[in-house]
C-alpha cells in the first residue's frame, strides 16, 4: 500500500495540476493533496481561500479512480519546523511529490523520498501564467477543469481578482 503526497498552492488548481495527478494516480494507491500557504487569500499570487481551493480540487479528482484526501495546511514562519507541521496534518504518506525546490529540501533533509512528476505544458500552464491571464481580462478557462471553472464563476472570482488589483 503506497501513500503520496502532492504540495501545491493550488492559486487555482489548473490542467497541468491535473495531468501531474493522473499521473500518479497509475503509481500510488491513495494521495494527499496538501494545499499550501491555506492561511492565504484575497492577494495578488493567493486570490482564493483553502476552503475555495478544497471545492475546486475535491470536484475536479470526483473522477479519479484512487482515493484522495484534500487537506489544507498551513504557512509556519520556520521553515526547519514546516515537516513536522504537514506530517501532524496528514495521514502517513512515503513518498512527496513536488517540483518546488524548497520543498524538496526540506523533505530531503527530513530522510523523506522526494519524486518530481514531469510538467505538463509548463509555459502556459503555471498559476502565475493562468492568473495573468485573469487579472488581464483574457481567455483561462481553457486551462483549467471545466469543475474548477465553474467554482470560479460561483465564487465570483474574476470579479474579486480584478477588485484587489485596483488601486485606491
Ligand atoms: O510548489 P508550490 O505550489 O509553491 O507550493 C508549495 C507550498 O508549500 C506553498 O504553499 C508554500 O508556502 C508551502 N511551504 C511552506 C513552508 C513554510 O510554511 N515554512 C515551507 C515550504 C513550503
Amino acid at each position: 500500500m503506497k501513500r503520496g503526497l502532492y504540495v501545491g498552492r493550488f492559486q487555482p488548481f489548473h490542467n497541468g495540476h491535473k495531468a501531474v495527478i493522473d499521473g500518479l494516480a497509475q503509481e500510488v494507491d491513495e494521495l494527499i493533496i496538501g494545499i499550501g500557504s491555506a492561511d492565504i487569500s484575497h492577494d495578488i499570487r493567493h486570490p482564493f481561500t483553502a476552503g475555495e481551493r478544497v471545492l475546486m480540487i475535491t470536484r475536479a479528482l470526483n473522477g479519479l479512480e484512487i482515493p484522495v484526501y484534500v487537506i489544507p495546511l498551513e504557512d509556519v514562519k520556520r521553515n526547519a519546523l514546516w515537516v513536522a507541521h504537514v506530517k501532524s496534518m496528514v495521514p502517513p504518506f512515503d513518498t512527496v511529490y513536488t517540483s518546488n525546490p524548497l520543498v524538496i529540501q526540506l523533505f530531503k533533509e527530513a530522510g523523506i523520498p522526494v519524486l518530481s512528476p514531469p510538467m505538463y505544458l509548463r509555459e502556459s500552464l503555471s498559476g502565475t501564467a493562468v492568473r495573468n491571464k485573469m487579472y488581464q481580462g483574457e481567455a483561462w478557462e481553457e486551462y483549467l477543469p471545466a469543475e474548477v471553472v465553474s467554482v470560479i464563476k460561483e465564487i465570483h472570482g474574476i470579479e474579486r481578482m480584478q477588485q484587489i488589483t485596483k488601486s485606491d
